[in-house]
């Protein structure tokens, strides 16, 4: 089924602070299924890597310092239209704009240090979960 996979990252922020598991249970309560998960920390070359795509953006170098601050948890979830329905589910990139009840605005301290990652369409979904679990934990 196209759109059945997501990737997700509890941030350092989140998970230092014991958020972690409380925001699991959020995203299964909205009906994700773990498919793979691990607690690591990023090294700065992974960080760098990872959002690649904002290198020429004016927060990228705080944005790396914060995402290899302490340790994430990077979980592949499973469940029907996963990547609409997990942005939906963790709400907008700044908490002050996120919808009530959604990951960023329960648990958010701000915009730049915003618990949660998830990404934005099925192809990045794809690239991200392969950046973090070999394909035989993807099964
Ligand atoms: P999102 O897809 O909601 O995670 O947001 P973006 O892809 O636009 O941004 C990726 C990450 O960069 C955000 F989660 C936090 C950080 N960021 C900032 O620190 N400042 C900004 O102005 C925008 C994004």
């Amino acid at each position: 089924m196209v759109g059945k996979r997501t990737l997700t990252i509890v941030k350092p922020d989140a998970f230092n602070s014991g958020k972690g598991g409380q925001i699991v249970a959020h995203l299964e309560k909205a009906g994700f299924k773990i498919i793979a998960s691990r607690v690591m920390r990023l090294t700065e070359a992974q960080a760098q890597a990872f959002y690649e795509v904002h290198r020429e953006r004016p927060f990228f170098t705080a944005l790396v310092r914060f995402m290899t601050s302490g340790k994430c948890m990077p979980i592949v979830l499973e469940r029907a239209d996963a990547v609409a329905t997990l942005r939906k589910t963790i709400g907008a990139t700044d908490p002050a704009e996120a919808e009530a009840g959604t990951v960023r605005k329960l648990y958010a301290e701000s915009k730049e240090r915003n618990a949660i990652h998830a990404s934005d369409s099925d192809e990045n979904a794809e690239r991200e979960s392969r950046f973090f679990f070999p394909e035989s934990e993807l099964v």
